[in-house]
């Protein structure tokens, strides 16, 4: 683990929260679809420090995009539990009215502006929402984060050239898992860093131990003062692993073996931030307990909530789906009538 020289109690325990209630949701979520009640949903167990580690520097106002596999994102970012087992249920409680599912839970008034089914689709997206709010003079920061897979699409290119030459406050988060689907970082990565590629556009590209998240604290933080400060994006790689397969269904086994996964569990974040506060006397056993117990009840809760919602009605169907723009036709689902 990194020191965590200077890091306060509350963050701390926040941090600790976070990624004891990201886990507890993404284990209900497996529950949910083997009980057949969600069709299935790319796990984010193994990833918390990332999202958790970068986000504990985040206002509300910044902005922050994720993937196909984002719920640890939208959790880290502070969307309500509630609301996203709604949405993974296609209930009208949902974030997203139950029409986006596990792979585009978007809140905007928490600055989660989506996640994206498509891969690497979003990267553009967050250097224009960077873009944006250079041009109206806000300091707020934008943060995208994507797989090791999507570091090979032509527009994380794009988008860090353009970053680097605007000086744009965006953060471009690689959670470099190791493998996208089946296929091996070694085998798809040219060069074998995806960090290094930052230096060919004129700005830092970190590598970071994604395990660890007093070390995503303390890589996130300077990143998001240069962001704040105008000085420009920063690249985090940050090295990490999901425990359980690609989407659920899939046997990680084989195209990995169990010596791999055993060393990356024996790293777990949880675990690692657990003995840091304990060993640092910034809690005790039983106040991490009261926020194991906190962190399990509300997800308990949320299933609950989500369970006694209604599924929309078949006339909202196309409401907030369609828009015409151009003919000032614009209807919000307030307005529809729905
Ligand atoms: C443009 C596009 N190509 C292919 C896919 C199919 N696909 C979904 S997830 C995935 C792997 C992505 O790997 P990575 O970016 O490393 O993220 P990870 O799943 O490891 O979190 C692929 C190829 C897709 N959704 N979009």
């Amino acid at each position: 683990m990194a020191k965590g020289i200077g890091i306060d109690r509350r963050t701390l325990l926040w941090m600790y929260e976070t990624m004891v209630t990201i886990r507890r949701f993404e284990e209900q979520c497996k529950r949910e679809a083997d009980a057949g009640k969600l069709s299935g949903m790319h796990s984010s167990v193994g990833q918390e420090a990332v999202p958790t580690g970068i986000c504990a520097h985040l206002r509300t106002d910044d902005y922050v995009l994720g993937n196909h596999r984002s719920h640890h994102h939208c959790i880290a970012k502070g969307v309500d539990i509630n609301e996203m087992m709604a949405e993974l249920l296609g209930k009208v409680t949902g974030t997203n009215r139950g029409k986006g599912g596990t792979m585009h839970i978007a809140d905007i008034g928490k600055g989660m502006l989506g996640a994206n089914g498509v891969v690497g689709s979003n990267i553009p997206v967050t250097t224009g929402a960077a873009l944006s709010a250079k041009l109206k003079g806000e300091d707020t920061v934008s943060v995208v984060f994507f797989g090791d897979g999507a570091s090979g699409q032509g527009a994380l290119h794009e988008s860090m050239n353009l970053a680097g030459i605007w000086k744009l406050g965006v953060i471009f988060v690689c959670e470099n898992n190791r493998y996208a689907e089946a296929t091996p970082f070694e085998y798809s990565v040219a060069g074998g860093s995806i960090a290094a590629r930052a230096a060919g556009y004129g700005f830092p590209g970190v590598r970071a131990d994604g395990q660890d998240v007093l070390e995503m604290y303390e890589v996130a933080g300077e990143a998001v003062r240069r962001a704040r400060a105008g000085e420009g994006p920063t690249l985090i790689e940050a090295q990490t692993y999901r425990y359980l397969g690609h989407f659920g269904a899939d046997n990680p086994l084989l195209y990995r073996s169990e010596e791999e996964e055993a060393r990356y569990r024996a790293k777990d974040c949880i675990a690692g931030l657990s003995a840091h506060i304990l060993e640092e006397g910034v809690a005790g056993e039983a106040e991490l307990s009261a926020i194991d117990e906190r962190a399990l009840a509300a997800v308990t809760a949320a299933s609950r909530f989500a369970d006694e919602s209604a599924f929309p009605e078949d006339r909202e169907l196309f409401a907030d789906v369609y828009n015409d723009y151009a003919s000032g036709r614009f209807t919000r689902h307030a307005e529809s009538g729905a």
